[in-house]
């Protein structure tokens, strides 16, 4: 990884001020120490993580030297109740980031995978601090498998997990890809802070959930229904087999048909 490379590549905010670990616990949790000190678009970058962290306690595999394990620290002007507009827009920067370099159609699966086909390529884990309704800081955590092989993640994961390489066949540059990834997340949150309707339709054309059969975790519930859209602030509306029609803030997200 080449960061001065990076550095002279980023055009915006984000990509400011970068810091890199050969070693890290996890660039997220750096994040979150970092951020009520930092400015707004500090990225944190490492090569690899030992404890790196998936949604409520799960875990990032994160072999070192192969893959991207990036957070980048946001202070957006909006309200707690549209946090998950943050993932949204990190989602479709990514997606769009990770097509243009690849040319693999990478798709969204609500809220927070990127995936090629079913099989999950990149996760996004999105940590805030809020204080009366209002976000202080959100640490937005992106872990893309670019150039790992199946045999470079534990049995469980191998079933459900691709990397770039793994579907092209090819090596990629995780510098070229780091800038791409920055200058799509510096031209989406600036749209995200005039019109999210526009977040929202690209989305929709991204994702790979929309019109399918789910099951959905939420908390302590199931759900199934179809996955009928998004809202504005990013809910998935499910539509029950009873016809009733659920919105759902964040869950777990199994495609059946
Ligand atoms: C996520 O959680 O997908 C969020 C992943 C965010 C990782 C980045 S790396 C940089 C930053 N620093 C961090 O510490 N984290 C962020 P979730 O939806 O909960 O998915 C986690 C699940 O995905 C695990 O329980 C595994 O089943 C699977 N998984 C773990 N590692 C994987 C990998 N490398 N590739 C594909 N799937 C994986």
């Amino acid at each position: 990884m080449n960061i001065e490379k990076i550095r002279q590549g980023a055009r915006g905010n984000i990509g400011r001020e970068i810091l890199f670990y050969p070693v890290i616990d996890s660039t997220n949790t750096a994040g979150l120490e970092k951020a009520l000190t930092s400015e707004e678009g500090l990225v944190i970058l490492a090569d690899s993580q030992l404890k790196g962290k998936g949604r409520l306690g799960r875990t990032w595999v994160s072999p070192p030297g192969l893959n991207i394990y990036m957070s980048i620290v946001l202070k957006p002007l909006i309200e707690l109740a549209d946090a998950t507009l943050i993932t949204i827009t990190s989602a479709v920067a990514c997606s769009i980031a990770l097509r243009n370099i690849s040319g693999l159609e990478i798709t969204i699966k609500w809220p927070n995978d990127l995936m090629f086909q079913n099989r999950k390529i990149g996760g996004i884990l999105t940590e805030l601090k809020s204080e009366l309704k209002k976000i202080v800081f959100a640490v937005v955590g992106i872990g893309i498998n670019v150039n790992s092989e199946l045999k470079d993640f534990p049995e469980d994961i191998r079933r459900m997990a691709t990397s770039l390489r793994n579907e092209t066949k090819k090596s990629f540059s995780r510098t070229e890809i780091i800038i791409e990834l920055l200058n799509e997340l510096n031209k989406w949150y600036a749209v995200l802070a005039s019109d999210r309707e526009i977040i929202i339709d690209k989305w929709k054309e991204l994702s790979s959930t929309i019109g399918r059969k789910v099951k959905v975790v939420s908390g302590q519930e199931t759900l199934e229904g179809i996955a009928e859209d998004i809202n504005e602030k990013g809910m998935l509306i499910l539509k029950l087999l009873t016809g009733e029609q659920k919105k759902i803030v964040s869950g777990d997200l199994i495609v059946l048909s």
